[in-house]
Formats: C-alpha cells, sequence, structure tokens
C-alpha cells in the first residue's frame, strides 16, 4: 500500500474510532436516579478497589487502620501512597490521571484539596451527562441486584429513567448463594423451596420475568468461580437449566456469564481482595450445544482462556464473546486479545467494556482502549487495501459501531 493512502486510512481510522458513540455494555454504574449508589468524584477514583490492592502493597500498616479511617482519609493515604511516594505508573493510577485531564484539571502542582474543590460545583444530574459527554458514551448498561436493600427500594418505587443507563439483571446470589437467596425469595411471595422441589423453578421464572419487566433488563448475568463445570449435577447448574435458560427461552433474554474469579483470596483488602484463575472452556462450548435456542454471553477472567474462548464463539453462533475484564484491562493485553479476537472473530465480538464503578472512569477507561482498538483495526484495513479491497470511511463506522456495542444490540435482540 502506498504511504499516502495507509496515512490516509490510519487517520480515518483513529477519527471513527475516537469519535464513535460507545454503549458500554457492562459497568457497576448507576443511573443518576439512584442517588447514594452513584460514585463519582476524586475521592471516589482513588479508594477503587484497584487502586486499594495496589496501595496495600507499599507499606506493612495493618489493614484494619485503613477500613477504620473514612472515606476522605482513604483517598489521603493512597493519594500518598501511589501518586506522592512513587510515581503512578500502573494502569489504574494513570486512569485517574487521565481522568483529571479530560476534565480539564491541573494535575501538576499535585494538589489533592484543589483537586478536590473541582467536584462541588457538579450535581450526579448535571455530572452524569458531562462524563458521557467527554466519553462519548451513549448508553451505559448497569448491573442491578433486586437483592440489594439499597437498591430495590428504588426499583420498586419506580423513577424517571435517564435515557442512557440500561439495565441488566444480576443473578449472583440466586445462583450461587440459593439457600439464603430461597429464603428471601419465599418472603417476597415466591413458592420456593431450598430443596428445588415443587413449584420452585416455575417459582424463580416467574421472579426472573417480574424483575426483568420491572428494570426492563436488557440480560441477565452471573459470574462464575473457576470450578464452574456444565457437567456437574450442583444447584447452580440445575437453576441454570431449569429456570434461567427457560425464562431466557421464553423471554429472548441472554444469558451472560463471567467466569474465573476467585471471590476473597485476600480477605483482608474486603472488596479489592478477589483474584482469578483459567477455567474450563468446553463447559461454555457444551452449554451452548445443550441450549442452541439461547443466547449466551460470555467474557473469562484469565489470560489462558482467551483463545480457546474465542475458538467457542466461531464454533457457537449463540455465543458472543466481549470485554478485556478487570486484570485483563491494561493496554499490552488488550492490544493482544483485542488482535487475537479480530483475526478469529472479524466484526462478531464486543472488544471492549469498562466495567467502571465509579462514574467518572467512564473517561478514562474508553479514552485508554479506544486508540489500541483504532492500532488492531488500522493493522487490519491495511492487510486488507494490500489485497487491492479498500474500505470506505462509512464501512470503516459501520464496522465500529459493530465492534463499540452496536454488534451485541443485535445479539441480544429479541
Ligand atoms: O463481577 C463483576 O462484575 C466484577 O467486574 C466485579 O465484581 C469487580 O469487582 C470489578 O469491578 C472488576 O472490574
Ligand atoms: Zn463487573
Amino acid at each position: 500500500m502506498s504511504s499516502e493512502r495507509h496515512a490516509t486510512l490510519r487517520q480515518v481510522v483513529h477519527e471513527v474510532v475516537d469519535q464513535t458513540p460507545v454503549f458500554d455494555i457492562h459497568t457497576h454504574l448507576f443511573d443518576p436516579a439512584f442517588g447514594s449508589l452513584v460514585l463519582w468524584g476524586i475521592d471516589e477514583l482513588l479508594t477503587y478497589h484497584y487502586l486499594i490492592a495496589e496501595a496495600f502493597r507499599c507499606n506493612r500498616e495493618p489493614a484494619e487502620h485503613f477500613w477504620r479511617l473514612d472515606k476522605p482519609a482513604q483517598a489521603e493515604w493512597i493519594w500518598r501512597q501511589l501518586f506522592l511516594e512513587r510515581s503512578p505508573i500502573s494502569e489504574s493510577c494513570r486512569g485517574v490521571l487521565t481522568t483529571l485531564q479530560l476534565l480539564g484539571l491541573d494535575v501538576r502542582q499535585r494538589d489533592l484539596p484543589a483537586l478536590r474543590q473541582h467536584f462541588l460545583k457538579w450535581t450526579p444530574e448535571t455530572y452524569t451527562d458531562r462524563i458521557l459527554e467527554i466519553s462519548r458514551v451513549r448508553k451505559v448498561c448497569m448491573t442491578n441486584l433486586p437483592f440489594d436493600d439499597e437498591e430495590r427500594p428504588v426499583w420498586e418505587r419506580g423513577f424517571q429513567r435517564h435515557p442512557a443507563f440500561v439495565s441488566a439483571l444480576r443473578l449472583d446470589p440466586l445462583l450461587l448463594d440459593w439457600e439464603k437467596t430461597a429464603g428471601q425469595l419465599h418472603h417476597w411471595g415466591y413458592e420456593v423451596r431450598a430443596d428445588l422441589s415443587g413449584q420452585t423453578f416455575g417459582e424463580v421464572r416467574r421472579f426472573l420475568s417480574d424483575w426483568t419487566q420491572k428494570m426492563d433488563s436488557q440480560y441477565c448475568m452471573v459470574s462464575l468461580p473457576p470450578e464452574w463445570r456444565f457437567s456437574d449435577n450442583t444447584v447452580t447448574n440445575r437453576l441454570i437449566e431449569e429456570a434461567v435458560l427457560p425464562f431466557g427461552r421464553d423471554h429472548g433474554q441472554a444469558f451472560a456469564m463471567m467466569i474465573g474469579v476467585r471471590r476473597g483470596v485476600n480477605p483482608q483488602l474486603r472488596m479489592a481482595g478477589d483474584s482469578l484463575a483459567p477455567t474450563d472452556v468446553p463447559s461454555v462450548e457444551a452449554l451452548c450445544a445443550a441450549f442452541p435456542e439461547n443466547r449466551f454471553i460470555c467474557t473469562m477472567l484469565a489470560r489462558e482462556n482467551q483463545h480457546a474462548l474465542c475458538v467457542a464463539s466461531r464454533k457457537f453462533r449463540n455465543l458472543h464473546i466481549f470485554g478485556c475484564w478487570w486484570f485483563l484491562n491494561n493496554p499490552s493485553l488488550i492490544e493482544e486479545i483485542t488482535r487475537m479476537r479480530i483475526e478469529l472473530l472479524g466484526i462478531g465480538v464486543t472488544p471492549q467494556h469498562s466495567d467502571c464503578r465509579v462514574l467518572d472512569q467512564l473517561a478514562y477507561k474508553w479514552h485508554h482502549s479506544r486508540p489500541i482498538l483504532a492500532g488492531v483495526l488500522e493493522e487490519k484495513y491495511a492487510d486488507l487495501s494490500d489485497t487491492g479491497w479498500h474500505v470506505t470511511r462509512s464501512e470503516v463506522e459501520r464496522d465500529v459501531h459493530a465492534l463499540l456495542g452496536g454488534a451485541f444490540e443485535s445479539f441480544i435482540k429479541h
């Protein structure tokens, strides 16, 4: 390809990837109507669990000292450990600085109290719109838990929904802590039994249907440990096969599985204490083969699983893979995984989601991911160009729209 054509192609691809509005398909953000559940601002950015884990490694103070501090004091402690006493070059630390930069703040003074001042003028509503605008995110999928005592009353009361926020029904307590959840469901009027007998499965389906309707949920989802196997006769699998999947078939709802998390490996770190291990891709293939009428969405936490998961998605059109989740959300790994996915799956994949917990993080997570996706695409379109197949700008726009959430939207469509 001529160097002139390459330069134009490069510019087009980078511009399109930079400007295309994203549907962020998995976050832990909330519609502003959820009030105190909406996390935003510098103290929340600094106390993100990714940074807590990094800061704890920096000294030997007992963990309890940190947990006894209030949020501003925790943020100051992390700021000192990770930003003042050493250079903040990890991806999570860099993310805080990118966010501040995108907000137009000057980080050169390294002055946390001054940075805090800049956040005082916003409300959750105005700040949500500002962040969506600078991140160029058109739609955000929340992770919604009817089992959460703070969240549930908001759904039950009803509220005016923000047009950019959609919902996904999270099922971890139902599928992974059934004995406790059965009691809760029973209390809410569903005729379920802890031993799964009687009308239990039908009643769980009714519960799923009620909450899908209440939330207008787009899909239901669970995170599974690495030991999960399709062939095991567990309560989790019986609930999946007899309740979640029939419900999904009847209501056209896809089922998302995020597999590979080992919760609480270091309990001292509380929410920051989770780790990972490789899981069993053949179990996902067996599930997709056994239930061809269901649609599955999957991401895995271990790098070791990524290649096999791509191949599984090639074999099963009812499997859509997504995201560079959590410990994979680092530039070197995003690049490697995105290139491999596009080589194996073309446009039929969702390369990234943000997993944001703090609203402001939308700005950095997408700002860091977009150029990596653009770099991979630039290379792939250049390879095409070498064959004589020249893509047009509108074709690039079509493809990028698909990769940034459009393909996912089509996949989950009823
Ligand atoms: O299970 C999940 O959805 C995970 O993404 C979270 O539990 C995790 O804490 C996280 O925020 C990862 O990015
Ligand atoms: Zn998540």
